[in-house]
């Protein structure tokens, strides 16, 4: 079949839920995709940065075929031989004491959320039902009902309701606003390190640092939501060691599995992660052999093959070389590690028309908020594939 056919097909049968670039890709290698009319791009979105070990890694698509013709689900109910070492690596990678499986993104979140309220009523002593969690505006945690009733994006929220209450936003950034939203009743603060989905927004310097202080005075959980920052999007492995702090709860997920699976974690102190008794929570699919397998093969390739070196270096280089583009189009370039954002002025007329012309070039990005363009390449790109990019942004935003 051909791109139109694909197209078709899918407008007919499925949810309108998307607006994707009109490319059908077939096969991933690395850095690169194949549309099925066999042209090659090079991925500048990396699946959202699920795929930041690149496309396919042999490594992974290995531990993956092994272990799927070995044994792919117990269910919990059952152990299975994978959990355990998936635990032990993850742990001793991100320097963490317990771990909850989960698989989306989401659920990571929703699990956090209820771990956190939990926590609330039976270590911090909040009267139940009254917990309150704080979050951010323009945060982007996920999809299901209660991830967007704290949504402050109309588009994620309106016509969805009625909605989970106790949740406080206060603005991304602003420490005096975290401080004050506060109350004997606030079991956690939930944040993204550098929010993503509101175009890769840095907040000032030492504001993570200050929050983390802060939950520690009111006794309160700092939840860093990594699940786009992790796993060495930003040149860390972890966006909190830019800050030099650790999070009571991290979530990670996307890049876990290099993009094979759907494989999601929170990562807890004890004391958090204690107050879960069997029955309480749980998953059919979390922590499953096959998705245990994957995850480990991930995150090997991740330390051994210097991801998070490259993603560093590399993501130095792109910025400065997009920063360098002299063009009245472009309003700021901003970004850390290989998380990056071009925003457009005014004038420019939308993201969009440039992501497509891009695409004739061979390079798929994505455009956030209409005015602002996202490059997110897999951890694994190199220098002459960096400068080919900006070579086709340049032209591109030339005209
Ligand atoms: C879509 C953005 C990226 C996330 C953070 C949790 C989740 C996500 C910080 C949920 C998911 C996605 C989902 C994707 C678009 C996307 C995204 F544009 F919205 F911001 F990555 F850049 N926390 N992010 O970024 O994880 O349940 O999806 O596994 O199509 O909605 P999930």
């Amino acid at each position: 079949m051909r791109t139109e056919e694909f197209i078709k097909l899918e407008d007919k049968l499925g949810a309108h839920n998307y607006k994707p670039l009109d490319v059908v890709l077939t096969k991933g290698a690395g850095v690169w995709v194949w549309d099925v009319e066999g042209k090659k791009y090079l991925d500048c979105l990396s699946a959202y940065s699920a795929v930041n070990q690149g496309h396919c890694h042999p490594k992974i698509m290995e531990a993956m075929v092994e272990q799927a013709s070995k044994l792919t689900l117990t269910s919990r109910a059952f152990r299975n031989d994978q959990l355990a070492f998936f635990y032990q690596e993850l742990c001793e990678l991100t320097n963490s004491h317990k771990v909850l499986p989960m698989n989306s993104g989401a659920e990571a979140v929703e699990s956090a959320i209820k771990t956190v309220r939990k926590w609330g009523y039976e270590v911090k002593g909040v009267p139940r039902g009254q917990a309150e969690i704080i979050v951010c505006s323009e945060n982007f945690h996920g999809r299901t009902l209660s991830i967007v009733s704290f949504s402050t994006d109309p588009k994620s929220r309106d016509g969805f309701g009625p909605f989970t209450p106790g949740f406080i936003v206060v603005p991304f950034g602003d420490i005096d606003a975290l401080e004050q939203a506060m109350t004997p009743n606030t079991v956690g603060f939930m944040v993204e390190p550098i929010q993503g989905e509101a175009g890769v927004i840095i907040p000032p310097a030492g504001y993570l640092k200050a929050a983390k202080a802060l939950c520690e005075k009111n006794n309160v959980i700092l939840v860093l939501d990594e699940i786009q920052t992790g796993l060495g999007r930003t040149g860390k492995l972890l966006a909190e060691e830019h800050e030099g702090i650790e999070a009571d709860l991290t979530l990670v997920g996307k890049a876990l599995s290099g993009g094979f699976y759907p494989v999601s974690a929170v990562l807890s102190n004890t004391e958090v992660m204690d107050v879960l008794q069997p029955g309480e929570h749980g998953s059919t699919f979390g922590g499953n052999p096959l998705g245990c397998a994957v995850s480990r093969a991930a995150l090997k390739v991740l330390v051994e093959e210097k991801m998070v070196e490259n993603s560093e270096k590399m993501g130095a280089l792109f910025l400065e070389k997009l920063q360098q583009i002299d063009n009245s189009l472009i309003k700021e370039v901003r970004g850390r590690g290989l998380m990056i954002a071009m925003e457009l002025s005014e004038e420019a007329g939308g993201a969009r028309q440039y992501c497509l012309k891009l695409k004739e070039k061979g390079l798929l990005c994505k455009e956030t908020h209409d005015h602002i363009i996202r490059f997110a390449p897999p951890l694994i790109i190199t220098k002459e594939q960096v400068e080919w990019a900006v070579d086709n942004i340049t032209g591109v935003m030339a005209g």
